[in-house]
């Protein structure tokens, strides 16, 4: 059987991090380790949130893997609380051996806006984090914050690609851009693969209403696609649909919950993609 590391967080509420890598990844067939970076009440987006870090935990974590020999098909990070877990993470795609894919989700912005507790200071290490993957999945604004560049609303295709471009000079292969829209009442991704100096794109219907917590599900969909042995196409692709999916089942239930969105629900169909 396959296995992946994620390290991301523990929100204890929030359908974000953990809690949707590890029954997305599981249900796609493949076992799921994980290096949990923190453990907190919610995610950050509710006022008064508890935040328990777990930075001492993961150096001895890794050296007992290291002693059991434990190999990983995929190291897929995700939000990281701190510059030091940055540099774990760095140490441990260093030091893993067996040529695990890596996929680095630089989780720190949305919307305009560094997540609560992130500095400039954190983009530039992220930056260093993002060197070391082989590929990188920002969304637009997290794209915006590691290419120094103004966040704006809305791009043309032709400065999407620039940028993808300008993301795999860090050193990944590839770049995926999440949350891109280039008509209205359209989103999806835009990906460069630098290997071949290709572009691909997936494009769905907008849904009316955006959710937190839904860039870890397409970013832990398209790590179990990869692993599965599917393209960069048809895993962008699945995993567009698999938020869309989410999403739209979230908007169907009366008094749905803000936090995050109904995947639980939407596994099904996901699971008939493979
Ligand atoms: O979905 C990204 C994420 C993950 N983990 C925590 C967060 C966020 C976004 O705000 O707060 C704790």
């Amino acid at each position: 059987m396959k296995r992946i590391v994620t390290m991301q967080d523990i929100s204890c509420i929030g359908k974000c991090s953990l809690t949707v890598a590890l029954p997305i990844i599981s249900a796609m067939g493949i076992e799921t380790a994980i290096l949990p970076t923190a453990v907190l009440s919610t995610h950050t987006m509710f006022k008064g949130f508890t935040f328990h870090d777990l930075t001492n935990e993961l150096e001895p974590v890794i050296s007992h893997w290291k002693k059991e020999g434990f190999t990983f098909s995929a190291i897929y990070t995700g939000y990281l609380g701190s510059i030091e877990q940055i540099a774990i993470a760095k140490h441990f795609i260093d030091t893993t051996e067996g040529n695990p894919l890596v996929i680095v989700d630089p989780c720190m912005a949305d919307a305009g806006k560094l997540y609560t507790g992130f500095t400039l200071e954190f983009v530039e290490e992220m930056k260093r984090l993002c060197e070391k993957a082989d590929i990188i999945c920002p969304n637009i604004t997290e794209a915006c914050l590691l290419l120094h560049q103004p966040y704006k609303e809305s791009f043309s295709e032709k400065e999407i690609k620039k940028m993808l471009k300008e993301l795999c000079k860090f050193g990944s292969q590839k770049a995926i851009m999440t949350g891109v829209s280039l008509q209205k009442n359209s989103i999806g991704a835009y990906g460069y693969d630098a290997d071949n100096d290709t572009y691909t794109y997936y494009f769905t219907e907008e849904e009316t209403q955006h959710f937190h917590g839904t860039g870890d599900i397409w970013a832990s969909t398209l790590t179990g696609c990869l692993v599965n042995g599917k393209s960069l196409q048809e895993s962008i692709q699945i995993a567009c649909d698999f938020v869309k999916e989410s999403i739209h089942l979230t908007l169907q239930e009366e008094n749905h919950n803000i936090y995050g969105v109904n995947f639980e629900q939407a596994i099904p169909s996901l699971i008939k993609k493979l």
